[in-house]
């Protein structure tokens, strides 16, 4: 049985010997990016923080808690997590990201998760009272989310900032092949 109250997942991002990024076990302290989410249901916007995350080699804890279900585990969650930034996920009244910012000085980035209504958690997150920031990316954008946390850490790990760069030109390679592709086909 899982305690509840030591819900970290932490993981570091280690090469494997084929060269592909494998999620280890470590110690809470390790942790850079803490990612809270509101529900298991949250999970696969969660994967998409945590693929980018691995990829760019940044350990990561994880947490189920909610703010409104369970007040206290948020509390003690960022209260207990050595990590830089905090990513918070989470749907329909999303009240995560605001209460982490409440509990931290430590960035928080809010990422909205989709619904029925889809607008009822993008305004919770972008709507905080003045004086308690959230920032906020796009409706299931978890890897948004990773790569602002990313470039956040990256201000002050240049081995980061460049592996950074070399994912912005991965991207930048894979458009530019697909205009051969269309100009081709
Ligand atoms: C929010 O309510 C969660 O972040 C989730 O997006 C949504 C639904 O939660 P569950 O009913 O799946 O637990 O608090």
């Amino acid at each position: 049985m899982i305690n509840p109250y030591i819900p970290l997942v932490i993981t570091e991002c280690m090469p494997d010997d084929k060269g592909k990024k494998r999620a280890l076990m470590t110690g809470p302290d390790r942790a850079r990016v803490h990612i809270l989410m509101g529900s298991s249901s949250d999970m696969p916007v969660a994967s998409k923080s945590m693929d980018i995350l691995k990829r760019l080699e940044i350990p990561y804890a994880v947490t189920v808690a909610s703010a409104h279900r369970t007040p206290d585990l948020v509390q003690r969650t960022v209260e207990g997590s050595a990590a830089a930034v905090f990513i918070a996920i989470a749907g329909l009244s999303a009240a995560l990201p605001g209460v982490v910012a409440s509990h931290t000085m430590r960035p928080v980035i809010g990422v909205p998760v989709s619904g029925k209504l889809n607008m009822d958690s993008i305004l919770s997150i972008v709507q905080m009272p003045p004086g308690v920031p959230v920032g906020g990316v796009g409706l299931d954008r978890g890897d948004n989310a990773a790569l602002l946390a990313a470039r956040m850490i990256a201000i002050s790990d240049p081995a980061l900032l460049s592996r950074l760069k070399e994912h912005w030109e991965d991207m930048r390679n894979k458009v530019i092949s697909s205009q051969g592709e269309v100009l081709s086909g």
